[in-house]
């Protein structure tokens, strides 16, 4: 069966299309570059779905190169008669399959997704685990810790954790919505005036990380930035229990 030219022109379409398909591929061998406990989750559950789809994506490709190469006509029965469905069409095995596959598909995703839930949901927590009240303002942030030290992110000080302990951010806002987010470490929680909303990490990397505002919220939103330094435990107790925050 000879390729005729629309139809050359839809297969080399796909093939580019599939060629930026394999460039996102080879960006994710690269790495998703998160950090800490909720990035491992995420981005195993990111991978899970990216993988699945991808079966399936892979699946509907061959179908549509199939019928992009085949002419109705070469799978129709000689003595058909109006109104009758080609045999194509009406294939019960391979539509029990897909069926059962699609289900299974969506079982695993289900399931995978509820448990990242529940894990974000209930922080693990230690004794060592300990809370920061968070509240946005236009436009920084102010960080206030269980013994009383308050880091306030328009002085350019950043936000002091522990490494390996569970903390848990309490997050409110003093005026307009923003949202407190840690894009390396995969967390993002609204911050809105009158209520408080709570999330948690578990830093597993020491270092200085991005803390941005994820809800445009006025003019100066784009320059609402501060950092989040993971420090071992002994500099975090120093600092902690320093003159200047007792
Ligand atoms: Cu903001």
């Amino acid at each position: 069966m000879s390729v005729e030219k629309h139809q050359f022109r839809l297969i080399i379409i796909s093939i580019i299309l599939l060629m930026t398909t394999f460039a996102s591929i080879f960006n994710w061998f690269q790495g998703l570059g998160g950090t800490g406990a909720h990035a491992d989750k995420y981005d195993d559950l990111f991978t899970l779905y990216w993988t699945l789809g991808t079966i399936i994506g892979g699946a509907v490709y061959l179908y549509f190169l199939y019928l992009l190469t085949t002419s109705p006509e070469d799978n129709l029965e000689e003595s058909m008669e109006i109104g009758e469905l080609p045999v194509i069409r009406d294939n019960k095995k391979v539509a029990g399959a897909i069926t059962i596959v699609v289900t299974l598909f969506l079982l695993i995703l289900s399931e995978s997704t509820f448990d990242s839930i529940n894990f974000f949901e209930d922080p693990e927590t230690t004794d060592d685990s300990f809370t920061i009240e968070v509240t946005g303002y236009q436009y920084y942030w102010i960080y206030e810790y269980p013994n009383g030290a308050s880091i306030n992110s328009a002085t350019g000080e950043s936000m002091k954790i522990p490494v390996n302990v569970s903390v848990i951010f309490e997050v409110t806002s003093g005026d307009v919505f923003h949202s407190f987010a840690l894009p390396d470490h995969r967390i993002k929680i609204d911050a809105i005036p009158g209520r408080v909303n709570d999330g948690w990490i578990l830093a597993d990397d020491v270092g200085i990380f991005p803390i941005r505002c994820a809800e445009l919220c006025g003019d100066e939103h784009a320059i609402m930035m501060s950092e989040v330094e993971v420090m071992s435990l002994e500099d975090f107790s120093n600092w902690y229990n320093s003159e200047e925050n007792l």
